[in-house]
């Protein structure tokens, strides 16, 4: 006997015209290197290909399975910038996203708000369009395997695991600092991110306590598929680690309800896009 007969008229893949759940381009194991300086020319050349204004993609022969927004924290980083599109757009290419890369670029010197950035890329990114997935992503941190795919999951999910600077292990279990995603109905759930942590620390253990007390857990890669490397560099300017953050973790329970988009102000003072990106810069009205 044949066993269970095939359904007739089986929807599949094909059929529905939706992209494969695991993508057939994925290539594995990539080589990741910061040693020599890119040119924006050799970026432009080697990545526009297929993209359209403001960093957009759409895989050419099938249906998406998720509409991906790519946020980047950003001031004063333009070399990181340079290797982040390099390797990161066809990565996302042969990951069959239909996605836009957003560089949201803090103006000024006054200090800097990581998680308020992410929170101004959220709203700003579904003026754009009508994504249902955001990936926050360090603009300094390059996966090197292509199968750590840049989508949501059933959970809040922790991309960056294995990075190279914390000896390809979690530097502590509940770490959730460097690239992550989560989709619209769960960044809703924890009320966004915090826009109170000026300057170094804390602010992704305030968003790793949020996805816990809303019931959520949090989804990873493997240490194998969620390596990292990170481009060296010296502390920023005006990005000193904040004797004040550490404090505010344990009141997390408490802030997380009225610290967040319900409370998110901000004025943005240009769009610009190009092929690879689209960057908003934003004045995040500094704490003094
Ligand atoms: N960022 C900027 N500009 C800044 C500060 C931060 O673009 O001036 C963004 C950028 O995307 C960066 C992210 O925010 O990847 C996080 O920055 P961070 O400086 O908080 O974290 P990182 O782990 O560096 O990159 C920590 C200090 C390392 C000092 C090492 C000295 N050897």
């Amino acid at each position: 006997t044949r066993g269970e007969e095939a359904p007739l008229f089986a929807t599949n893949d094909h059929e529905s015209g939706l992209c494969p759940e695991f993508p057939p381009g994925l290539v594995g194991p990539l080589l990741v290197e910061f040693n020599k300086p890119r040119s924006w020319n050799e970026v432009t050349d080697t990545t526009s290909y297929s993209l359209s204004l403001g960093g957009r993609f759409k895989p050419p022969d099938c249906i998406a399975r998720q509409k991906v927004a790519i946020i980047i924290p950003f001031r004063n980083r333009e070399e990181h910038l340079k290797h982040w599109l390099y390797y990161m757009h066809p990565i996302l290419k042969r990951q069959q996203l239909d996605y836009g890369v957003y560089v949201i670029n803090q103006q000024g010197e006054d200090i800097f708000n990581r998680a308020k950035l992410l929170n101004v890329g959220y709203v700003e990114a579904l003026k754009d369009y009508d994504y249902d997935c955001f990936v926050f992503s360090d603009v300094d941190l390059i996966p090197t395997d292509d199968n750590n795919l840049y989508k949501c999951f059933d959970n809040p999910r922790h991309l960056s695991v294995a990075m190279d600077k914390f000896g390809y292990r979690l530097p502590y279990k509940t770490y959730f600092g460097g690239v992550s995603s989560l989709s619209k109905e769960q960044f809703i759930k924890i009320n966004g991110f915090p826009n109170t942590y000026w300057g170094w620390g804390g602010e992704d253990d305030d968003i790793y306590k949020r996805v816990v007390y809303n019931g959520m857990s949090v989804s990873r890669p493997d240490l194998v598929m969620g390596k990292y490397k990170m481009i060296k560099h010296e502390r920023d300017l005006h990005n000193e680690p904040n004797p004040v953050n550490p404090d505010k973790i344990s009141q997390t329970l408490w802030t997380m309800g009225k610290d967040g988009l319900n409370t998110l102000e901000y004025t943005v003072t240009e769009i610009k896009k190009t092929m690879l990106y689209t960057m908003i810069t934003v004045d995040v009205h500094g704490p003094l």
